[in-house]
């Protein structure tokens, strides 16, 4: 059944058109706070995966390989003004694909897809560049120069947790650089790409800049973008399993990865923090987006002193935060996305209550009444009493639960906070300063937040240690993987 709010079918769209013509096979959207069909999705042939890099590599031909920096700026800034101006069709599009509340994705998802397209509209005027007088050995001078230039035609592959804010995260330094780009959107999350391409198209970006192919990942549209001879680089956000698969790919030819992937990300709490502030934040990680953000809490290490009486606050918390309708801005959690992932994190509760965790609050599904009652709900849990290397302790589960333990000392925190194949964030609180820099120092990850969580300027490095990713983008950082430096020497 079809609820009429988005477009029946979504299509992929190349060289500035929705791609149509010919039949093809069609997957369901669905939406997961209802577990209703909201649209069908035209899954791409391998002959479209084909077009849509030939037409990003015509592109690079094109008025866009063209453009000067101040030009390229000019147009990047308009597609901000074009999502700006289309800011309830994404809203209303990214809560249908994901079931997020209405009060998160009007705040973060879609304001911050807008800035990112900004930010990297103004990091893309400064642009650094190199320059190394030298004497050559005949005693002449001579001069050293750096030329940078677009990497070429990016497949961009996304996941469904944070589907237009991550994607708009690596589609704006893509084209802030000068690449065409091929996206590859979640077959979760499909809609709001297509709605970028509409924006794209609307505010003068020339043909095959911006192209969109929607379908699922092995053997479909991900595997055949990533395999694609004509992709110049690969950037990709999802499990770290699928970034195996796609370095694999990205193998043949030599073509180079930017990966942001798993975590299983710690937070320490010191007896001397500030509690409510780590109360109020710790909420905010481990629950925010039902906990489907890379850089969710899973485990909370909380100093013995104290330990009672934050698992007392943080339950407290959980129990009041409200789910229901997205669209009602009461609602402070949703769902779960893919249907299969709610099975998967109902698999670790069950494990958690085998293993003897105590469980502090939550534990099972959520029943939930009327036209929510077919969707993904899942209940906000809390565990404590479970040992380190619990697999609940020590893989990614990716949904709205934290496992709680007490501590006694700072060494023995960080080692058991660094004890994760994974390094992405995070987060720390007390108030001593000294202790602070002492500990975000030799916490392993990518990302350390210290008496805060999710705070952070676009301009600065973003990515993951370990097995949580390779590379970093953010401000001038992405350049490494969107630009190609070359060396200009003259002898003068
Ligand atoms: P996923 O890896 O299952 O899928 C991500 C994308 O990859 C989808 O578009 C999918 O179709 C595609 N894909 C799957 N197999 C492929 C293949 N063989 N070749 C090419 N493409 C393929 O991830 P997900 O389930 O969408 O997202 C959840 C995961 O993403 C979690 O592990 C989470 O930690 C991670 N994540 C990481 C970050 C980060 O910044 N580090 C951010 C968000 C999500
Ligand atoms: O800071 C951001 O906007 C960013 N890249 C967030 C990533 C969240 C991952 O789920």
């Amino acid at each position: 059944m079809m609820d009429g709010t988005l477009p029946g079918r979504i299509t992929g769209f190349i060289g500035n058109r929705p791609v149509d013509g010919g039949a093809r096979a069609t997957f369901e959207n669905v939406d997961p706070a209802t577990g209703r069909v909201v649209s069908l999705v035209e899954e791409a042939t391998k002959d479209d995966v084909d077009r849509a890099v030939r037409a990003a590599r015509a592109a690079l031909k094109g008025p866009w390989g063209k453009m000067t920096p101040d030009q390229r700026s000019k147009a990047i800034h308009a597609i901000a003004d074009g999502i700006e101006a289309r800011f309830e069709d994404f809203l209303r599009a990214e809560i249908l694909d994901t079931g997020k509340p209405v009060a998160m994705a009007s705040h973060l998802d879609i304001p911050r897809g807008a800035a990112n397209f900004r930010a990297f509209a103004d990091i893309l005027k400064q642009t650094p560049g190199e320059f190394f007088p030298m004497i050559a050995p005949d005693g002449g001078d001579a001069i050293n120069y750096s030329l940078r230039g677009p990497r070429g035609v990016i497949g961009i592959v996304c996941p469904w947790n944070l589907p237009f804010l991550l994607m708009t995260w690596k589609v704006a330094p893509a084209l802030a650089c000068g690449n065409a780009v091929v996206v590859k959107p979640s077959e979760e999350t499909p809609a709001t790409a297509t709605l970028l391409a509409e924006v794209m198209r609307d505010a003068g970006i020339p043909e095959g800049v911006y192209n969109v192919i929607h379908g699922h990942g092995p053997d479909a549209a991900g595997q055949w973008l990533t395999e694609h001879p004509l992709v110049d680089g690969i950037t990709f956000t999802g499990e770290t399993r699928t970034g195996e698969a796609i370095m694999r790919a990205a193998a043949k030819g030599v073509r180079p990865v930017s990966f942001e992937l798993g975590g299983k990300n710690a937070g320490v709490v010191f007896a001397d923090c500030d509690l409510d502030k780590a109360l109020e934040q710790s909420t905010r990680a481990v629950f925010m987006n039902a906990g489907q953000v890379c850089l969710q809490t899973e485990r909370l290490y909380v100093e013995r002193p104290i330990f009672d009486t934050f698992v007392e606050g943080l339950a407290a918390r959980a129990r009041a935060l409200t789910p229901g309708d997205p669209f009602d801005k009461a609602t402070s959690i949703g769902p779960l996305i893919p249907r299969d992932h709610s099975a998967k994190v109902l698999g670790y509760y069950d494990m958690a209550r085998a293993g003897g965790a105590q469980i502090v609050t939550g534990g099972s599904a959520m029943e939930m009444q009327g036209d929510l009652s077919g969707g993904h709900w899942v209940e906000p849990t809390i565990w404590t009493g479970l040992a380190d290397d619990h697999a609940v302790m020590t893989e990614e589960i990716f949904g709205p639960c934290v496992h709680i333990s007490p501590f006694d000392a700072e060494d023995e925190v960080i080692a058991r906070a660094n004890d994760s194949p994974y390094g992405l964030a995070s987060m720390l609180w007390t108030q001593d300063v000294s202790r602070a820099h002492r500990v975000a120092a030799q916490l392993e990850a990518g990302i350390t937040w210290v008496n805060s969580w999710f705070l952070r300027d676009l301009r600065t490095a973003f990515g993951g240690m370990k097995s949580s990713g390779i590379g970093r983008e953010g401000g001038v950082h992405g350049l490494e993987f969107y630009t190609e430096i070359r060396n200009v020497c003259v002898k003068l």
